[in-house]
């Protein structure tokens, strides 16, 4: 962690006493713990109580992982097997994940881990021609569905006349996420920031390319950590600048910053109930019908449809929660079929040794 001249306690990693009873059976085998701060293709950099290491995968945890989600993201605590002399360390074992920042990988029909073990996303907007509120709902389900708390921030108020009204949209349709503003020019808003930032809280900054995750991070670490680079001209649309996910520990308050290069697109990983746990007013207009199954098709009595006539509900909010939560459904449709066909091929494989047992165990949180 490039800021750090003395390598950081375990507390200041984030260690709490439940990764220490997790950590008990990997302490018996003389492995130590350490935190994933940054990914690579083949190979990863972590921290732990000896320094910063560039770090791989055991041969059996490679054949045990299975799926790709099973692989070290940042933030992950790993159980390495320390080695002096070694060129790089080997990671055994990954504790159980708290909570994570997943989406479906855009390659494939599989979870992609972008953040593990976070308290808070902050997702950021920028208030220029690429702001959009679908996408807000969009991360918003994503946070939820990893078990975090999200921070909208609205970055960028020096090019908008708008923010306030803005916030106010946002607020109305009652996500529960704080809604904050910065101008990242003239720092202004920062100081709203301070209630996130507490020492050894881990936040993830997700968003689009050019929103301004990477000047953010490098205004609140007071230095140019990471590249910054201006957006197009026209739209707005920033150029990938930030290529791979590292975290940064904030000096003064402690915090585990992650920055993430610019999303295209945020496929869900997601279960249908969280989508609806995301859209609170849907759901709260949805207990108002008359039937508890309605669809909101052409049941009488139906809460959702006189809201969308009277424009207390808006189309484009509905039409967006349908959208998420098709995609949702289709999602959970694809991987029990997935699920099915591996378990039908894992019964056909030998039992397991205590040995791949073990490994399964820690790629599985
Ligand atoms: N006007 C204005 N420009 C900003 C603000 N914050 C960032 N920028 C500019 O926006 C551009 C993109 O910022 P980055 O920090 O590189 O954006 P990013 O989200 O990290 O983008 P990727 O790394 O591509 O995902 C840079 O030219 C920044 O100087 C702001 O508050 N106002
Ligand atoms: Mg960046």
């Amino acid at each position: 962690m490039a800021a750090a001249h003395k390598a950081p306690t375990l507390e200041e990693l984030g260690w709490t006493p439940e990764l220490e009873e997790a950590f008990k059976p990997f302490a018996l085998r003389g492995l130590i713990p350490g935190r994933i701060i940054a990914e690579h293709r083949m190979a990863c950099d972590l921290v732990c109580q000896r320094g910063e290491f560039t770090a791989e995968v055991s041969g059996n945890f490679r054949k045990a992982a299975g799926s790709k989600a099973g692989f070290p993201a940042v933030g992950d605590w790993a159980a390495i097997a320390f080695d002096p002399a070694a060129r790089r360390q080997t990671i055994q074992a990954l504790l159980p994940r708290r909570t994570r920042l997943s989406r479906k990988d855009p390659g494939g029909e599989e979870e992609q881990v972008l953040a593990a073990n976070i308290d808070t996303v902050f997702i950021v907007i920028g208030l220029d021609a690429t702001y959009n509120l679908q996408r807000i709902e969009r991360y918003l389900a994503a946070a939820g569905a990893g078990g975090a708390e999200a921070v909208i921030i609205l970055n960028k108020a020096d090019l908008a006349a708008d923010t306030a009204l803005k916030i106010e949209e946002i607020n109305s349709l009652g996500f529960g996420a704080q809604t904050l503003a910065l101008d990242s020019v003239n720092m202004k808003g920062y100081e709203a920031l301070a209630a996130h930032i507490g020492p050894a809280r881990t936040i993830v900054f997700a968003g689009s390319s050019g929103a301004g995750k990477s000047t953010i991070i490098n205004n609140l670490l007071g230095r140019a950590a990471q590249l910054t680079s201006a957006v197009r001209e026209g739209d707005s649309k920033g150029r990938h600048t930030t290529t791979g996910r590292r975290m940064f520990i904030l000096p003064g308050s402690g915090a585990l910053l992650i920055d993430t290069p610019g999303m295209r697109g945020l496929e869900l990983w997601a279960g249908e109930l969280t989508v609806d746990e995301t859209f609170e007013d849907i759901q709260a207009l949805a207990g108002q019908c008359r039937f508890d199954n309605c669809s909101h098709s052409n049941e009488p009595s139906c809460a959702v449809r006189e809201a969308l006539a009277s424009g207390k509900l808006d189309r484009a909010h509905y039409g967006n929660y349908l959208k998420i939560r098709e995609e949702a459904s289709r999602l959970k449709a694809r991987t029990d079929i997935a699920e099915r066909v591996k378990r039908k091929a894992e019964n056909k494989r030998p039992p397991e040794t205590p040995e791949n047992t073990t490994h399964k165990r820690g790629r599985r949180p």
